[in-house]
Order: C-alpha cells, then sequence, then structure tokens
C-alpha cells in the first residue's frame, strides 16, 4: 500500500503544464505552428501553456471553490476564460462563445453537434480530477463524466476523460504495469467503447514488445489525433513505457508522433507525474508556474 505524496499532486499538474508548453510548439499543421511560433512566449519571454493547461486549471479552481463538481461553474470560467490565441479546438470554441454570450451549455452542446463532441477536450484536464478523487473509483467516475459533459457529452469523449483520470489515479498509488491494464481494460469493457478495448490490446503489445517501437508503428496503431480515441490511450501508453525513464525522452516521442502534440504530451505528461513527482521533472520554467504550484498544493492540502 502506497501513501501518496505531496511532491506527486504537484508531478501531476507540472506535468501536465509542461506537456503542454513543450508539446504545443509542434502541434497541427503548418499554420498553426507558424502561429504558435508568434505567440508561444509570454511578454517575459515565459513559454505559454494553451487549452489544455487553461481548462485544467478552471477545472482545479472550481473543484477547490466548489468543493466538488459544479457544471454551471465549470461552463462559466471554460467560458470566461476562453481565448482564441490558447489553440481550442474549432467546436470548443464555437460552444464557450455561445455559453459566453448566455446560451446554457447543454443547448449550446447539443446545437453544434447532437451528441456532443468527441474531441480529446474532455481528457486533458482530467487528471487532475483524480487529484481530488484519489481514493474511491466509481465517485471518480462519477466526478469525470459529470465535468466532461459540460463540453464534450459524446459517450467517446466521456470514456477517453475516465481512462486518463483512472489512470491517473492508478499512477498516484504507484500500481504496477499489470494492473493499470486491467483496470483500464476493465473499464474499458464496462463502458462498452469496444475502440478503445481494441487500441489498449494494441498498446499492451507495444509495451512488451522486445527491442525499439517505432513512431510510425504507435501512430498508425494507437493514433495521435484530436478525438479521445485517437489520443487517449497514446498517451497512456506513452507514460507507461517511459515512467521510469527521463521525462524528456517521453516528451520527445510525444513530439516525433506529430499530431495533436499538446493534448498527448499534456495527459502523458500529467500521468507521468503524478508517479514520478515534481523533482524528477525538467525545471523549466513557463507561465504561471508558481499559480499551478499552489493549487497542486491547496488540492493536497484539503486531502
Ligand atoms: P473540439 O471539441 O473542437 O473537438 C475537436 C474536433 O473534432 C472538432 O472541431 C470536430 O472537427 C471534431 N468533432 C468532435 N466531435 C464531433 C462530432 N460529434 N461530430 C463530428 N466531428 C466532431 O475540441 P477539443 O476541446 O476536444 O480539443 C481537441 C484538440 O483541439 C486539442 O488538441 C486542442 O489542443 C485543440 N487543437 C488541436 C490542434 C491540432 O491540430 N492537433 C490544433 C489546435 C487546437
Ligand atoms: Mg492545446
Ligand atoms: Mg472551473
Ligand atoms: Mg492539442
Amino acid at each position: 500500500h502506497h501513501q501518496i505524496l505531496r511532491e506527486q499532486y504537484l508531478g501531476c499538474v507540472q506535468g501536465l503544464a509542461l506537456g503542454d508548453v513543450l508539446g504545443a510548439p509542434y502541434e497541427g499543421g503548418p499554420l498553426e505552428r507558424a502561429l504558435w511560433w508568434c505567440l508561444g512566449k509570454t511578454k517575459q519571454g515565459l513559454p505559454r501553456w494553451t487549452d489544455d493547461t487553461q481548462m485544467s486549471i478552471n477545472l482545479l479552481e472550481s473543484l477547490l471553490d466548489l468543493q466538488g463538481i459544479d457544471q454551471e461553474d465549470l461552463a462559466q470560467r471554460f467560458a470566461l476564460s476562453y481565448h482564441w490565441t490558447r489553440g481550442y479546438g474549432p467546436s470548443a470554441a464555437k460552444l464557450l462563445k455561445r455559453i459566453r454570450k448566455g446560451q446554457a451549455w447543454q443547448s449550446a452542446s447539443r446545437a453544434i453537434h447532437p451528441q456532443g463532441s468527441f474531441g480529446n477536450g474532455a481528457a486533458m484536464r482530467a487528471p487532475v480530477l483524480a487529484l481530488f478523487y484519489p481514493q474511491d473509483r466509481v465517485q471518480l467516475i462519477q466526478a469525470t463524466e459529470r465535468s466532461a459533459v459540460v463540453t464534450h457529452a459524446h459517450p467517446l469523449a466521456i470514456a477517453g476523460a475516465t481512462i486518463i483520470s483512472l489512470a491517473t489515479q492508478d499512477m498516484l498509488h504507484r500500481r504496477n504495469l499489470e494492473e493499470i491494464l486491467a483496470n483500464t481494460l476493465s473499464f474499458c469493457r464496462e463502458s462498452g467503447a469496444q475502440a478503445f478495448v481494441k487500441k489498449l490490446e494494441a498498446a499492451r503489445t507495444l509495451l512488451v514488445k522486445q527491442g525499439e517501437v517505432k513512431a510510425p508503428d504507435i501512430r498508425r496503431q494507437l493514433g495521435n489525433g484530436i478525438t479521445a480515441v485517437d489520443s487517449c490511450l497514446t498517451a497512456l501508453y506513452l507514460a507507461l513505457r517511459f515512467r521510469d525513464a527521463p521525462f524528456m525522452e517521453m516528451i520527445e516521442c510525444a513530439i516525433k508522433l506529430g499530431g495533436d502534440t499538446d493534448t498527448i504530451s499534456t495527459m502523458a505528461g500529467a500521468l507521468w507525474g503524478a508517479y514520478n513527482g515534481d523533482e524528477s521533472l525538467p525545471p523549466l520554467d513557463f507561465e504561471e508556474k508558481g499559480h499551478l504550484h499552489q493549487l497542486a498544493l491547496a488540492v493536497f492540502e484539503r486531502m
């Protein structure tokens, strides 16, 4: 039995933001990369993070202020902090602008996609839920669903977010590889998301494979895209493959995959940091690092 440490809380939050910061310059196509080349630093010259970290901060602050998931509060925080320079997904941007104009999140979401978004935008902020619900699996599953639907009502987006929040809980408890794969598989089966079951089997095969695993194999078998199905198990795979290796080796591998490099690095970074703690992260400075530190501490101290 492992006692979860303060540095694991700090590592999860800092690993999330650092993954975002390091992956963002390589995200998407040439246009997005050129834009990030111009926008990617604060006036003080610090690296900037994107929507992934912004929404994680919103979720942490809402959880701390309201002592649980409050969907209306979350919708307002997400909408008020939306800014086009943070690289939000196209549907997420539309949704948050509608909420900001006063539309209810439920009807705004349905107006954009009747079944909700299946992007990875709920999964990228899901690690912080495990910090708030570190012990109870059922409670974490419910909290993940309730916080996801505000922006991502599609069952695949919720399943992806839950895979990430549950895996973060497992990393906090420093469970072994087989346990984490078994826990993930049982959730994928419960949720009925066959696409995730298939990819989890592929991830297991890649994890136990002897010799080098090349980026094109990971990309083809697990995905590198902006949907939950094409990114969540990629991030879990990277975190498990590199969890006893340096953080930067994992990030380099995530960047080699191309596609949604910031979000895959965000999720993998949070998982890695939850396992290894903040002292093992590279000592790089970035936007609002001290504020993120304070938020992680505040969540730890209420445990
Ligand atoms: P989102 O909710 O906009 O979803 C991403 C995209 O998936 C949408 O814009 C649609 O194209 C498509 N999509 C989602 N749901 C449906 C549906 N039900 N029917 C048809 N199409 C659908 O964005 P998000 O909040 O999930 O974020 C996803 C990613 O976008 C994150 O990586 C984020 O960082 C951002 N982003 C990605 C890139 C990139 O090129 N990789 C660039 C900038 C921003
Ligand atoms: Mg992003
Ligand atoms: Mg909030
Ligand atoms: Mg992204």
